[in-house]
């Protein structure tokens, strides 16, 4: 029997968007694997995409349109055709925009997929020619980047491989191991070689293993930390006074402000040692060169604009922008952004009514958000009830029976069980795309390499029925994917000399094709794209907004009381990162992952779990004024006293109707409207009942893969 070899990209929220191979014989795929040519992915997947026909292939995928009989979240189903779920939807949302108008309407999306297509174009072109409310995308990173771009003008980051010019790397507020997993064997290959990794994280995490320091700050307060290695740096007279002059703008306000922050005082602040602060700063300024990486972990709080802001300060305090393993590892997004226009056609819309912060989700579908409050939300790519903030609000507002929700979905998700109307979705195997990366510079092509399964259908294939029956005929609404993919390349292409040589036929061979960068290193030309051309540590774009100028520290703690009979001095800071055998709430479900991440958990200190009489196993309550949890303690020294862990992504639907977002914030963060996840006082008590399930202590070993 022949089989067919189909090369694609992975489509997880992820920096290393892997080549991905599928076998298929007779139209199903029979074997999945990594692609062993491609450069980053080298031939290997992480341990949570590697079973991925598990998840194609469950039982469970939603195969054809669903309408809810009986009450919201109730459970029970019809089965409809396409043709009755597009003329439903098109009929409720033209009575909405006849009575409301389209800002009524509400699509939610984030990074289900993060592919050109079904994601960059799907959550523009339908709904700005509707005229929908505009979505800010802001639960993951966008204070990180605004505080990047201030600073630096692009988000521009050094291959994985170039780590191994690095004498030391600081993970700071990252855990690349469970998050970036093909970074890991670079960094082995530099430790090899002698590089030195410092990992700065309130949790000791896998990341942390192999590390020569591993610093435990308490959560939220990285900005003094920064602020204060900075001040040792200049005390010591190891700061780079030449480069700062030629290269910066704001230095000597810069230098005025490090005074606030003495080694005593940051000690304090952080919880960690003044000793220990004052080693870290003599270690980054002397091993060169040094690289600092951080991706959006460490923003997460309602400081963290700022934290982010400070911690780029360092790689210029110290000259080391632009050198060769030196300077600041974030995102490789700014080397090739979409063409806008080719994407959205904006020109060819009517402007946005209005926009709606995706991490106040539940609030405004209570009432935060009106004139017109939003009457329809379409969910695609997304999860919101299990990973957006205070999921309580969220499903509270689902449960708004004048709402009326669709969400289009692979699975019957938290989110999906309270819809109106259910689309199945495709999975990354049955649908077009183009992939770029986050975290380097291939672009990969995803070609299906099977049929849609049952009636499933692509996130784009639905937005061109929903336009069809809503009678907007523009052609770039009716576009088949790969139109659309050759529309934003050439567009793109034709000012963008990175994209040099790259066509949708040669991305359609299937091998990944790199980016041609200029310089190679990031900023190597000392030419950083901000308005004054160089690294601003006084940025007027920021004063001009209302903003701090210059990067600073903030104490600014959730603010959450005390639930009665919870007193203020037990309350716990709860930091709720990312999981290893899951992606945010995706893969979640599946077996095999759930077998090696076991039931949900809270990792304690030793010393937190005995003042409050907690066992090894024991059933905890967590819990705040937001909501609560129950989960199976684990008393580990990974985390530090004072701050409790329990990884997002467990579905609500699986356990006891709740998961950690039913207790996180939904307040904003300092800049670009930013989630705060990771801002979170919880109050946590033995439930007195025992976990049945096998309650050994998880060790962060067995975790790896
Ligand atoms: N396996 C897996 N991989 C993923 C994801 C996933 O869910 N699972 N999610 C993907 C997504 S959406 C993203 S955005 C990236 C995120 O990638 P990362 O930022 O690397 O991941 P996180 O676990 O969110 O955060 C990293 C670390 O920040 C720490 N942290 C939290 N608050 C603080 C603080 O105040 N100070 C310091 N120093 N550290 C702090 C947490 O303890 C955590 O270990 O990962 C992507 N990759
Ligand atoms: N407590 C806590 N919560 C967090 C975070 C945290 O650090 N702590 N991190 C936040 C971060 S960084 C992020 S990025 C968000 C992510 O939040 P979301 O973007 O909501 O991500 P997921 O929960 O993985 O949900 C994605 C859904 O998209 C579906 N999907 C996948 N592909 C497709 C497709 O092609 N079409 C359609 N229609 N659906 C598809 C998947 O089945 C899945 O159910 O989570 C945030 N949540
Ligand atoms: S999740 Fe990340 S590491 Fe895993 S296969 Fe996808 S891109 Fe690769
Ligand atoms: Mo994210």
């Amino acid at each position: 029997m022949s089989s067919d070899l189909i090369h694609g990209a992975c489509p997880h929220d992820c920096p290393d968007t892997c080549g991905i191979i599928s076998e298929v014989e007779n139209g199903r795929a029979v074997n999945f694997y990594a692609d062993p040519n491609h450069p980053v992915t080298q031939g290997w997947l992480c341990a949570k995409v590697r079973p991925y026909l598990e998840r194609v292939y469950h039982p469970d995928r939603l195969t054809h349109p669903l309408r809810r009989v009986g009450p919201k979240g109730g459970g029970q189903w019809a089965r409809i055709t396409w043709d009755e779920a597009i003329a439903e939807i098109a009929a409720r949302w033209q009575a909405i925009r006849v009575e409301s108008g389209a800002a009524a309407i509400l699509p939610y999306s984030y990074s289900g997929t993060l592919g050109l297509v079904q994601m960059t174009v799907c959550n523009a072109r339908l709904w700005n020619r509707l005229g929908a409310s505009h979505l800010q995308r802001s639960i993951c990173g966008a204070a990180a980047e605004f505080a990047v771009e201030s600073t630096l003008g692009a988000r521009h980051s050094p291959a994985y491989e170039d780590v191994a010019q690095s004498r030391l790397i600081i993970l700071w507020g990252h855990n690349p191991a469970s998050t970036a997993p093909h970074f890991m064997p670079a960094l082995r290959r530099a430790q090899r070689a002698g590089a030195e990794t410092i990992v700065i994280d309130p949790r000791r995490t896998l990341s942390a293993h192999g590390a020569s320091l591993h610093l435990a700050p308490l959560p939220g307060t990285d900005g003094a930390l920064a602020l204060g290695l900075a001040h040792i740096i200049v005390q010591e007279n190891r700061h780079d006074e030449a480069w700062l002059q030629a290269n910066t703008v704001g230095w000597p306000q810069f230098k005025a402000r490090l005074a606030d922050y003495p080694p005593a005082r940051v000690a304090q602040v952080t919880g960690l040692a003044e000793s220990a602060i004052v080693d870290l700063a003599r270690r980054y300024a002397s091993a060169r060169p040094g690289l600092i990486k951080i991706a959006d972990g460490l923003n997460r709080h309602r400081n963290g604009g700022q934290t982010v802001r400070a911690v780029c300060a360092l790689p210029a305090i110290t000259g080391q922008y632009g050198a060769a393993g030196g300077g600041l590892a974030y995102s490789t997004s700014g080397y090739l952004r979409w063409d806008s226009e080719a994407v959205s056609h904006a020109a060819d819309c009517p402007p946005a009514p209005r926009s709606v912060n995706m991490n106040r989700l539940g609030a405004a579908l209570l009432g935060e958000i009106n004139d017109p409050p939003i009457r329809s939300l379409y969910v695609y790519g997304a999860n919101p009830a299990a990973s957006a903030p205070n999921a309580g609000a969220i499903v509270a507002g689902l449960q708004r029976s004048d709402l009326f929700t669709v969400v289009h979905e692979l699975f019957m998700t938290d989110t999906a069980a309270y819809a109106d109307i259910v689309l199945p979705a495709t999975s990354q195997l049955e649908h077009t795309d183009l992939h770029k990366a986050y975290g380097h510079t291939y672009l990969q092509y995803n070609r299906p390499a099977i049929a849609p399964l049952g009636e499933s259908k692509s996130n784009w294939d639905v937005m061109r029925l929903l336009a069809q029956a809503l009678g907007l005929d523009d052609p770039w609404l009716q576009q088949g994917a790969d139109e659309v993919i050759e529309e934003v390349l050439t567009a793109t292409a034709n000012r963008l000399p990175a994209l040099h040589g790259i066509t949708l036929a040669r991305l359609q061979e299937g091998r990944p094709l790199p980016l041609t960068l200029s310089p190679a290193a990031p900023f190597a030309d000392l030419n950083f794209p901000t308005p004054s051309g160089k690294v601003e540590l006084f940025s007027q774009s920021l004063a001009d907004l209302g903003l701090d100028p210059l990067p600073g520290f903030v104490h600014d703690d959730d603010t959450a009381p005390a639930p009665d009979g919870c007193a203020e001095a037990d309350a716990l800071q709860l930091v709720s990162g990312a999981a290893h055998h899951f992606v945010s709430s995706s893969l979640a479900n599946l077996e095999s992952l759930l077998a090696l991440e076991k039931s949900p958990f809270l990792e304690i200190h030793p010393l937190d779990a005995a003042a409050r009489q907690i066992g090894q196993g024991d059933r905890v309550i967590v819990e705040n004024r937001r909501g609560r949890c129950t989960l199976r303690a684990v008393v580990t020294g990974a985390v530090r006293p004072g701050v409790v862990v329990s990884p997002k992504g467990r579905w609500s639907r699986q356990g006891d109707g709740h998961n950690v977002n039913w207790t996180t914030s939904d307040a904003l963060g300092d800049m670009a409207g930013q989630s705060t996840f990771h801002s979170n006082r919880v109050w946590v008590r033995s439930d007195s009942r025992q976990v049945p399930a096998p309650a050994e202590q998880q060790s962060m070993e067995d975790q790896h893969a």
